[in-house]
């Protein structure tokens, strides 16, 4: 941001952002935040901002944090408009249980840093609304919405 002023962290346009290796992010060997686990990658950066953003950590002390919703919170945001369909009385398969379980496992793999393991379960999510979609289980609407969403999802993790 100001390198002669002492401002080392990233701008926007930085070539530093996303461009570190996930594997290389250090073990929290001090368990900085406390949780017990100090086999995981560090958790936060120089800021106590989180390490990892964007799915992939940036080179350097800092990592940039975007603005808008995190992936998490996407995620949770599929997640409740799955809820509203079912409430609205669409009928999928155990009440979507199934669907619901999969954005679960996407979600605890975000917050355990499996991004591999969140591509997959959101790659299951979207495989599966697109099939409901394509047979009438779900509105087209609803299924091209969610869709376009974890697609979207998919390719922000890389995938
Ligand atoms: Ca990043
Ligand atoms: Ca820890």
């Amino acid at each position: 941001m100001d390198r002669t002023g002492g401002d080392f962290r990233l701008a926007a346009d930085s070539p530093c952002r996303n461009a570190g290796h996930n594997a290389w992010v250090p073990a929290d060997v001090i368990d900085l935040d406390e949780d017990g686990d100090t086999a995981e990658p560090l958790p936060w950066d120089g800021e106590g901002l989180a390490r990892v953003a964007e799915a992939v950590v940036d080179m350097g002390a800092y990592e940039f944090q975007p603005s808008g919703p995190t992936l998490s919170e996407r995620v949770k945001g599929l997640q409740v408009a799955l809820e509203d369909l079912v409430a609205a009385g669409v009928r999928l398969p155990a009440n979507g249980r199934p669907l619901a379980a999969k954005l679960e496992t996407a979600s605890a793999c975000l917050v355990d840093g499996d991004f591999a393991s969140a591509i997959d379960a959101l790659t299951a999510f979207h495989n599966q609304v697109r099939a409901f979609g394509r047979t009438g289980r779900l509105p087209m609407e609803a299924a091209t919405a969610l869709v376009a969403e974890t697609l979207d999802l998919i390719a922000q993790l890389g995938g």
